[in-house]
């Protein structure tokens, strides 16, 4: 291929086109020898660089036929344009020395959840579907702060529980809909694996499910409830892969390796690692044949990923926004970036529990991920939802650790400096479902100290909140923080 053929894709990624590539380019699998064996909902880069990756690999070394099926609970638009391009797409892995990319076959088909409802229920009751995956984010499960309780006063899923079983609108809604409808098929059964970064996320789904079903006025709601204890398991997973949001750039750059058009490109590090609870309920993929690892508790592991890396990727992202920083790379890069992370992790890793994996050695690995220059991971993708991370990557190591923590009051104090409001929103740029509760903390001005109670309790550690000597010396280090000056 010439330099001239590499700038100028000769048409759009189909199974069509793909048979052309340079078979070091082509899917490991033909989606069309595929079954639609796997319900997976959440349509995002991070499904399509991780979970669909194990898959397809697991499904070619074994010949078997593990096909996916993803639904998109909202945009409408990824799954016209995955299905313009046979549910083909490529991904990137960004190493240091340079990019690969290939085309990934795993998946067989694309559904919108609302629209094509029907499809999604009757895959979800197909005795052939035995899995089905998440990755949804934090704030899909609605469930009460540090709980695996449903919120039911939360409006969507308040909004779901008076509707019909055709117009549910959440995800929790939808899947718990699924799942009675095929309780009433025949029962046969089935695995729900949340791929979302919380601690024990099977239990946090499987309680939200199952209190969808107890506050559903469906006549068998009983029946069901047992059936979901008895036949339908849900273990608990650690997903890990830095895959940032795909840009038009990634998506120029794909097209050009490939010499066609993929409009649904996806750019991930080369590192990844899956670690499942051994507690199918059903067949599944072989995926440890590609190197997911299953054990008989993901707890050690889950708590060491979300402390460590996420723990400190949220705080550099903070510190980072904070000194005018735009991605990971560059904040590793400074002066205080790898020492920060260092610090925090030694810090952190004291809150672990003595006989987990070797948080040294993970540290080690993480700082050559992120300090990855092929990588853009920007700071506002990371520093975005906090409300809802934090408790998962933070509250608990703070309630956990003995003496003060500096380095995680440090990133407590990011965080705080992050939700200040401008005209526009938060200053940075950040998201935050509670972006407007967060930013009436700071209208009226209040003392800093008071502030920074406010904002942990509306993150629902009301626990946390009534430290004082913690909400102190995170308020004693805003104003370096604010004049961009970040101190340790
Ligand atoms: C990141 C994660 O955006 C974020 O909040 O911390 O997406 C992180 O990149 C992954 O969990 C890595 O496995």
């Amino acid at each position: 291929m010439t330099a001239l053929d590499r700038r100028s894709p000769r048409g759009q990624l189909t199974l069509a086109t793909a048979r052309k590539l340079d078979v070091s380019l082509r899917p490991l699998v033909d989606p069309r020898a595929l079954k639609p064996r796997i319900v997976h909902f959440g349509l995002g880069a991070f499904h399509r660089a991780h979970q669909a990756v194990y898959t397809e690999a697991a499904a070619m070394r074994t010949g078997e036929p593990w096909g996916i099926t993803v639904v998109a609970p909202r945009s409408e638009a990824t799954v016209t344009a995955l299905r313009a391009q046979d549910c083909l797409y490529s991904v990137t892995e960004r190493r240091p020395g340079g990019p690969r990319t290939r085309v990934v076959g795993a998946i067989v088909d694309a559904l919108r959840m609302r629209r094509d409802v029907d499809k999604v229920d009757g895959l979800l009751a197909a005795p052939a579907t035995t899995v089905v995956t998440l990755t949804v984010t934090e704030k899909a499960y609605h469930r009460r702060s540090g709980t695996t309780d449903l919120d039911t006063a939360a409006p969507e899923i308040a909004a779901d529980l008076a509707a019909g079983v055709r117009d549910l609108r959440t995800v929790v809604g939808r899947l718990a809909g699924g799942l009675a409808a095929r309780y009433r098929a025949h029962g046969a059964p089935i695995s729900v694996v949340s791929c979302d970064n919380a601690a024990a996320n099977g239990a946090v789904l499987r309680g939200v499910v199952r209190g969808f079903v107890a506050a559903s006025s469906w006549p068998d709601r009983s029946d069901v409830l047992a059936w979901l204890d008895n036949s339908v398991a849900f273990p608990s997973s650690v997903v890990d892969r830095i895959v940032p949001a795909t840009t038009g750039e990634d998506e120029r750059a794909a097209s050009a390796a490939l010499g066609l058009r993929d409009g649904m490109p996806v750019v991930g590090e080369p590192y990844r690692q899956w670690i499942l609870e051994d507690c199918f309920a059903a067949a599944r993929p072989r995926w440890e044949l590609d190197g997911a690892l299953l054990v008989p508790d993901v707890a050690p592991y889950q708590l060491m990923k979300l402390r460590l890396l996420n723990g400190s990727h949220s705080a550099l992202a903070y510190l980072g926004l904070a000194a005018g920083y735009g991605t990971i790379r560059e904040v590793m890069h400074t002066r205080w970036g790898e020492r920060f992370v260092r610090s925090f992790c030694a810090e952190v890793a004291r809150t672990l529990p003595a006989g987990g994996p070797d948080a040294e050695a993970y540290v080690e690995d993480l700082v050559p991920r992120f300090r990855n220059p092929a990588m853009r991971h920007l700071l506002r993708q990371i520093g975005s939802d906090g409300s809802l991370k934090l408790p998962e990557r933070w509250f608990g190591a703070l309630r956990e650790s003995a003496t003060p923590a500096p380095l995680l009051e440090l990133a407590l104090a990011g965080w705080v400096n992050a939700t200040r409001p401008d005209d526009l929103g938060p200053v940075f740029g950040t998201t935050d479902p509670l972006a407007e509760p967060l930013a009436r903390c700071w209208y009226d001005r209040p003392d800093p100290v008071d502030l920074v109670g406010r904002l942990l309790r509306l993150a629902g550690a009301a626990d946390l909140a009534e430290r004082t000597d913690l909400a102190k010396s995170v308020a004693a280090r805003l104003p370096a923080l604010r004049a961009g000056r970040v101190e340790f």
